[in-house]
């Protein structure tokens, strides 16, 4: 043990959050299943972390005899593929950067990890929590070894959708060409400040199928859901061969004039362009319910009225909808959901998030809309903007670990 060692701190913790994020343009399918390599590009839009983000604590120390990983409370398995991708692949650049006489680090490299994230969301209800508890592994890793390489590159290898937590803003993930995937990267179109009218809603539904008894459980998760398209759907190559291409040019050329009126009408495209590709899966997939269907409608309806595009709806794999709004037509909007999906009286706070004015819903437009109302399809709204990338914690009161590398217990 040299001197530097001996005055190193016993054990070196490091506390970020990473957000969410939800596509315009979807990712479905892969060419490298062991690389996570898409068959498109995809785009997508950072949520603000205020409202949902993931937060996780590394800590490594040479007390620690193995790596160790607990989510949202519970140990779980840390030898599991993506898992190991990630640690090696941070561990491979820490080693590769650090010079001869940098001693210290290179102890930590060879130290155990403890890693601790708990999502503020529930983790299987279609909001990418894959992504964001990725993207934050692997950022807090790198600040923890010192790493500055392009890290979408690792947090692709977690989950494909985690590239673009990377970044906050908007953000493309590059299908890239090359076999080693080098060149798959996210890569930031516009950042949070360039549009901030642009406000985000999601609609987390109530939701309960046959077979399914998890309110929260989806039934076909997206990494099997998406290899049995790639196998099966044809519609999938053609949208990745002959629709995306064009379609990724136009959401960018979009987005950066702010024109929301192609925005939503492409984000709404490529959601129902991406549940047609389940449909002509074999089986085929269904991610939408009636709820979800009916607000298709109540979007579709609501902008008709007003003969303008002004609310797009985008669902994942699940059934709840993200709906992409500017902020002038937002109270009026929730309004309309309140309406026409009206809440328990006493289901707790109808929206949660950023607050919405209350505003006056026409007749008019009540009749127009003309959807029979669907009581508690709608458990709640969260109410959210676009949002920065991945941030460090400065406040070690935060850190989810406590002093001995063990979780602290929650108050
Ligand atoms: C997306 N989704 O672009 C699409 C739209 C779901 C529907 O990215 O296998 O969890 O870990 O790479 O990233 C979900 O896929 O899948 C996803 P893996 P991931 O957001």
């Amino acid at each position: 043990m040299n001197s530097k060692e001996v005055n190193m701190p016993e054990t070196t913790m490091i506390t970020c959050t990473a957000p969410v994020n939800i596509a315009v343009i979807k990712y479905w399918g892969k060419r490298d299943e062991e690389l996570i390599l898409p068959i498109n590009s995809s785009l997508s839009v950072t949520l603000h972390q205020d409202q949902l983000k993931t937060t996780t604590t590394v800590a490594c120390s040479r007390k620690f005899h193995e790596d160790r990983i607990w989510l949202n409370g519970k140990e779980e398995y840390i030898n599991q593929p993506r898992l190991q991708s990630c640690l090696r692949e941070i561990r491979r650049l820490a080693r590769k950067r650090r010079s001869e006489e940098d001693s210290s680090s290179k102890s930590l490299l060879s130290h155990r990890i403890h890693i601790c994230s708990v999502n503020n969301f529930p983790t299987a209800a279609g909001l990418a929590s894959s992504a964001a508890g990725y993207a934050c592994l692997v950022y807090s890793l790198a600040r923890l070894f010192g790493v500055e390489a392009e890290l979408s590159v690792v947090a692709r290898q977690g989950s494909g959708s985690a590239c673009r937590s990377m970044y906050g803003g908007f953000v493309q993930w590059k299908m890239g060409e090359r076999q080693d995937g080098i060149d798959s990267v996210a890569e930031q179109v516009a950042p949070e400040s360039h549009w901030p009218e642009l406000r985000v809603l999601v609609l987390v539904l109530i939701y309960i199928v046959c077979f399914q008894v998890s309110a929260e459980r989806k039934p076909v998760g997206s990494t099997s859901g998406m290899q049995t398209s790639v196998k099966t759907s044809e519609l999938l190559k053609h949208r990745a061969d002959s629709v995306v291409p064009a379609r990724m040019e136009e959401m960018i050329s979009a987005i950066q004039r702010k024109d929301f009126r192609t925005f939503a009408e492409l984000t709404m495209k490529d959601s129902n362009q991406f549940h047609a590709t389940c449909l002509d899966t074999c089986p085929p997939i269904f991610y939408l319910n009636d709820i979800s269907r009916k607000v298709i409608s109540l979007v579709h309806r609501y902008n008709q009225y007003y003969k303008e595009t002004r609310v797009a709806y985008t669902f994942d794999a699940g059934p709840n909808a993200v709906i992409y709004t500017l902020q002038d037509h937002v109270p009026e909007f929730v309004q309309a959901v309140q309406h026409f999906f009206p809440p328990e009286s006493n289901g707790g706070q109808f929206v949660k998030g950023d607050d919405v004015a209350a505003a006056p819903l026409s007749e008019e437009l009540i009749q127009a809309i003309g959807i029979e109302p669907v009581p508690k399809g709608i458990s709640y709204i969260i109410s959210t903007k676009v949002g920065p990338g991945p941030c460090m914690v400065e406040d070690s009161d935060l850190h989810l670990l406590g002093p001995d590398g063990l979780p602290k217990k929650s108050p």
